[in-house]
């Protein structure tokens, strides 16, 4: 193994040079002042600091995503499984991985499911094929068609070197095919990683959806790996031809180094090799020089690469800030009379961006009461089903019975025993599909709130002739789906049901007409309780869910105001009634931003780095 990695540093080598390029820690040395920057100047920008120190603890805890990128059917789940050297992830003809799936090195197979209502599960001590036939039931398009089941995200904790050194490596929906939910899952999924392992295939070559899919992608990452997958649909010289072929447009349109390399594998005989311990099909696939690459990198550039990934979302924080002090400073320096007709200009604009927010939470309203409407529907539909399940089985079981007291004990061992796994099944459905439904009505608020924020940041730009920088997006949303954990306890019996002393001197036929009634009764009340209490449950996490957003989305507009008219504001009241202490404050931001362009500066060495590795 030492070999190829050494062959394979050698040949490519580019690691060392990202290597040398700036030393270890000086990430933190950036991160650290401008924390105390911000905390000089002011609760005005707690929120920037708050961000900064988001990023901080991920760089601390080194929490590093690797995701495999590319279009429907290059082979990315395969590319996986030959890493693991088993069949975990479920491959297909046809377009399959449907939803996220994380893989980190762990004692035991493990797998958490995690839904979009919140809820959680968590399934251990697994042998290999259960651990895949549960991914199959939850992450495929074909057991889970348009994620029916509502999983967000799905985490595997696999005892596997492939995966060792702390890394996350990320299974993700391809891209460009005719489920367009898959393309946004994985679209939406972009912010969180760092890095990716991006998948062509040898056959057809390099299309136009990858194209812009690649260039979407490329800024946002630390690091790409590109592979070419399936090379064994074709022989020596014309995969040689593909590569020369793929890396011209990777260079021509893309704008990628020249000697960035491109691995050409075949993942498949990849998997063959090493799940069977055939150590020359596994290095004749390509698998080895890669996984030796990766390794490599993961062992010397992954703290490199968490820093360069870093290093953009901290950017944008303080391209943010920055445009917080020009503000202050050119509401400071203008002359009075011009500086309050701007004011007078973005009042208003304030005002209409209030009204807009009332109209986002009439919208939100409106969407909340029609997605609780669903909920109801559904649960008359889960009611029914119920209904007609246990009706059905007690009916079945009454048929042949003679005996009245001993059909009636039949009858409650089976309901206690069928009901559990009955409604744990109901609950996923349920919630999965209301999850899904939050989940996409959330989404459309979000591109109204973001469109709302990017107004107020706009307006000021122009007003105050100030560069405009527009903020990253998809974080409120993030933060709305909290994981939570649920025991429910399903009602199984109604315990002794209430028998009149008079019944047993009736004959068995009445008696027994009885008890089916009153079986039937008692039917109608466990599934009203069991259904109650999936309902009840959803309605909350459905509630929370809206009420949390609404008060994501007011912080975030709060935020932006604060940091364009309250400054503005600010700046105002402090001319008129302190204006001789605006000479020393004008001198104070100027300092401040001198400051914070110096440390934007070390930042930007290390995006740089990024997109030259990029
Ligand atoms: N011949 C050959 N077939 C491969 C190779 N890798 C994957 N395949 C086949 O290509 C098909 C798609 O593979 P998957 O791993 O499911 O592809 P994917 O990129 O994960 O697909 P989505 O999840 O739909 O995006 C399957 O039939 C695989 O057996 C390879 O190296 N050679
Ligand atoms: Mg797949």
């Amino acid at each position: 193994m030492a070999n190829a990695v050494e062959q394979a540093s050698e040949k490519h080598g580019r690691i060392s040079r990202a290597e040398s390029s700036l030393g270890a820690g000086s990430f933190l040395c950036v991160l650290d002042p401008i924390l105390k920057l911000f905390e000089a100047l002011g609760k005005e920008f707690s929120n920037d600091q708050s961000r900064i120190r988001e990023l901080r603890e991920r760089l601390v805890k080194e929490r590093f995503h690797l995701a495999v990128l590319g279009q429907f059917k290059r082979g990315k789940s395969t590319l996986i499984n030959a890493f693991l050297g088993e069949p975990l992830l479920p491959v297909s003809v046809l377009p399959l991985t449907s939803i996220p799936t994380f893989l980190r090195p762990g004692p035991r197979r493990l797998l958490r499911v995690f839904f979009l209502d919140g809820r959680s599960e968590e399934l251990k001590d697994l042998s290999c094929g259960q651990a895949a036939d549960l991914l199959a039931r939850y992450v495929t398009e074909e057991r889970n068609p348009e994620n029916k089941l509502g999983v967000a995200r799905v985490e595997v904790e696999y005892p596997s070197s492939a995966l060792s050194r702390g890394v996350m490596l990320i299974d993700t929906p391809g891209i460009g095919s005719t489920f367009r939910h898959n393309t946004d899952a994985t679209l939406r999924f972009l912010p969180q990683c760092d890095a990716a392992i991006f998948v062509v295939s040898a056959d057809p070559p390099i299309t136009e959806v990858e194209l812009e899919f690649l260039k979407a992608v490329r800024g946002k990452m630390a690091r790409l790996f590109f592979v070419m997958n399936k090379a064994d649909y074709l022989s020596g010289a014309e995969r040689d031809r593909a590569v020369e072929f793929f890396k011209k447009v990777l260079e021509k349109q893309v704008g990628v180094a020249e000697d960035e390399p491109v691995f050409s594998v075949s993942a498949k005989l990849g998997l063959e090799g090493k799940s069977s311990g055939n150590r020359m099909l596994w290095q004749e696939s390509g698998m080895q020089e890669l996984q030796a690459y990766l390794l490599d990198f993961l062992a010397r550039g992954k703290a490199r690469a968490l820093q360069l990934a870093l290093a953009k979302k901290a950017l944008d924080v303080v391209a943010g800030a920055t445009m917080h002090i020009q503000l202050q400073r050119g509401s400071l320096q203008m002359p009075l009379d011009q500086l309050e007709k701007r004011i007078r200009i973005f009042d208003e604009k304030i005002r209409e961006a209030e009204r807009e927010r009332i109209a986002i939470g009439d919208l939100l309203a409106g969407d909340r009461k029609r997605t609780v409407e669903f909920l109801e529907e559904k649960a008359e539909q889960a009611r029914q089903k119920a209904r007609g399940h246990f009706q059905g089985i007690t009916s079945g079981m009454l048929l042949n019975a003679e005996n009245p007291e001993s059909a009636e004990e039949k009858v409650q061992g089976c309901l206690a025993e069928q009901i559990p796994a009955f409604f744990e099944e109901e609950l996923k459905s349920f919630s999965g599909a209301i999850g899904q439904r939050v989940s996409e009505t959330l989404q459309a608020h979000q591109e109204r709130a973001d469109r709302l924020s990017e107004g107020i940041r706009q307006t000021a730009a122009e007003l105050f002739e100030i560069p405009y920088h527009a903020p990253d997006s998809l974080t409120a949303f993030e933060k709305v789906h909290e994981p939570y954990w649920v025991t429910y306890n399903w009602d199984t019996s109604l315990g002794d049901l209430p028998v009149e002393a008079v019944e047993h001197f009736l004959p068995a036929r009445i008696r027994m007409r009885r008890f089916r009634r009153r079986i039937s009764k008692d039917i109608e009340t466990l599934v009203v309780r069991n259904v109650e209490n999936i309902r009840w449950a959803t309605l909350q996490n459905l509630d929370q869910s809206f009420r949390q957003y609404s008060a994501v989305l007011d912080e975030r507009l709060k935020v932006t105001v604060e940091a364009t008219h309250g400054a503005i504001q600010a700046a105002h009241l402090q001319r008129k009634e302190r204006a001789e202490t605006v000479q020393s404050e004008i001198k104070r931001l100027e300092q401040k931003r001198a400051e914070l362009g110096k440390l934007e500066e070390s930042l930007a060495k290390f995006a740089d780095l990024a997109s030259e590795n990029g």
